[in-house]
């Protein structure tokens, strides 16, 4: 009996990268079947295909693993390439789709989400350029998990994950390959290993924080055995189905540990941390925390000192609401520079077409068209490589950077698990308000222009709408105000704030101090504490 009947689940719907629910709700009956049924069809079935499946490891990862192997067998898929033990980081996922030319991938994670019976599950559909589904597949899963009426499984035993190597599935072969091998070669080619391995000889002292989860493995390789960091370099390094309770998302107030470590009196040269899928990247050095914006700018300033970015980048895109600091060394390099919705699926067009080769965004993410992912490592490494090359600390290095092209001081301001309606109405009040805003002065500030960022994909043409609310400033501030997509309880509003301070006065204030006066305007505006009732936001980055 390989066809099962069924009916829809409510609330299907893809987010800002992948469907994201509460594991239990992953857990019911049927719900993952549906889900991986509706994906198939979706993208006009999997006869013949060649697929990699692979995740971060979390909570229900294996038993998901093997429900997709007997589904995509059912379905006539010819192979099934799937990292041991059901493992592969985001990055890696992206790679091993590109390199073994599969037609897609789908990775079984919540991303930066918590892990356990209790907290967040996943799944995401990559297509055969490696990067996230577009929103017109997404848009065509969710349709079908509306009309579902049947899933195709096979009655089969377990495929065993444990060892590398072939096993039939019924007709299919699910094929188990070593989850980071093809990505730290790639790295290797990328990176100048060489000074790099110099680097670590020569007493540089490094903590990486792989939080429990998928790039423990992957640093422990790249760092400890690739480039001879010293033994204990990574933390935190065995992928747990818990993350060990740690919350893996590599911001100062989830990175505490490695945030106390820098911040003190016997902090390493560097440090870093990544997510639970592996795709996000905190950089840290001695005594200093670098924004993720400024770390897209620094990293588009000094691409070409890294052998694989040598002859220049063919441009740089960032999401909306990361600051504008990248777009400063843009044009000071005459890169074209693009703003696109949140969310790497934007991406992907503009590398398949040439049109850039960086990316980033300020939640974290930053990546190359190596992949069609964001790439925490592979950040990281660019790091190494620009302090190898540069023989510099990353506090002269950034001194440097906002000396040469301002500072653009940035935070954003999380406001996790409102009340739906609550949300909603404050930002559809926020919606009827815009176009009376401008000229409006507030805290010393003038209110320029006020709208909701509407994208057209300038390569496909296609159009996505309210994708964020922005009110600029005169004289280069702004606020950006969005829901996540991501989230799985309630409502997250999300305050992006920007101000740019061109310097040489004012570049090494306390960015919270810095940012205070359109903390203040948001507030008059917005309302945000009075219509919430809460104190302030509860995640700071
Ligand atoms: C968040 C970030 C966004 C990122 C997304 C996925 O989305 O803001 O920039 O692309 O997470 O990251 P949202 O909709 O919650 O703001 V990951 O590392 O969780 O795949
Ligand atoms: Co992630």
């Amino acid at each position: 009996m390989t066809t099962h009947s069924t009916t829809p689940f409510e609330g299907q719907k893809p987010g800002t990268s992948g469907l994201r629910k509460k594991t239990p709700v992953f857990m019911q009956p049927n719900f993952l079947e549906n889900f991986v049924q509706s994906t198939f069809d979706a993208i006009g079935g999997v006869e013949g295909k060649t697929l990699v499946l692979g995740g971060d490891g979390r909570y229900f990862g294996a038993e998901a693993a093997q429900t997709i192997l007997k589904m995509a067998a059912a379905n006539g898929a010819a192979r099934v390439i799937v990292g041991q033990g059901a493992w592969l980081s985001t990055p890696a996922a992206s790679n091993m789709i590109r390199a073994r030319k599969a037609d897609g991938g789908l990775i079984l994670s919540a991303s930066h989400n918590p892990g356990g019976p209790n907290e967040d599950f996943g799944v995401k559909y990559n297509s055969a350029n490696g990067g996230p589904a577009p929103e017109a597949v997404t848009d065509a899963i969710f349709a079908r998990t509306r009309t579902i009426t049947e899933y195709r499984k096979l009655d089969v035993a377990d495929a065993d994950l444990s060892r590398p190597g072939e096993q039939p599935m019924g007709a299919m072969v699910v094929e188990v390959v070593d989850p980071v091998a093809a990505y730290a070669d790639l790295m290797e080619t990328l990176f100048d290993f060489k000074a790099l391995r110099g680097l670590f000889h020569g007493g540089f002292t490094m903590r990486m924080d792989s939080m429990c989860a998928i790039t423990g493995p992957y640093a422990t390789e790249i760092f400890e055995n690739r480039l001879g960091a010293a033994p204990g370099t990574v933390v935190h390094g065995t992928p747990l189905p818990d993350f060990g309770g740690m919350h893996p998302d590599p911001n100062p107030t989830w990175a505490h540990e490695l945030m106390d470590e820098l911040m003190g009196s016997a902090a390493p040269d560097f440090g870093a941390a990544s997510d639970g899928d592996g795709d996000r990247n905190m950089i840290l050095g001695r005594g200093i925390y670098v924004s993720p914006s400024d770390s897209l700018a620094v990293i588009a300033a000094n691409a070409t000192l890294v052998p694989g970015y040598a002859d220049g980048l063919k441009g740089v895109a960032r999401s909306m609401p990361t600051s504008t600091a990248v777009d400063r060394v843009a044009q000071a390099l005459g890169l074209d520079c693009y703003e696109t919705p949140t969310g790497w699926k934007f991406f992907g067009n503009l590398m398949d077409a040439g049109r850039v080769s960086l990316c980033g965004e300020e939640s974290f993410g930053t990546g190359s068209d190596h992949v069609r992912e964001k790439d925490g490592l592979w950040a990281i490494l660019m790091w190494l490589n620009i302090i190898a090359v540069r023989g510099q600390s990353v506090a002269e290095i950034m001194a440097e950077h906002f000396a040469r092209y301002g500072r653009n001081y940035y935070s954003r301001h999380d406001y996790e698990a409102l009340p739906t309606e609550v949300a909603n109405a404050m930002l559809d009040a926020l919606r009827a308000r815009l176009d009376g805003l401008k000229g409006t002065a507030l805290q010393g500030l003038v209110v320029e222009s006020a709208d909701e960022f509407c994208y057209t994909d300038p390569v496909d043409g296609s159009v996505s709408a309210h994708q964020g609310f922005r009110i600029l400033f005169e004289g280069g501030s702004r606020v950006v105000l969005r829901l996540s997509g991501t989230g799985t309880e309630g409502a997250t509003l999300r305050v992006y704030l920007e101000r740019y301070v061109a310097g040489p006065e004012g570049l090494s204030e306390d960015p919270q101090a810095a940012l205070a006066p359109i903390i203040a305007a948001t507030e008059e505006i917005v309302g945000i504490k009075a219509r919430t009732g809460r104190p302030g936001p509860n995640v700071i980055s």
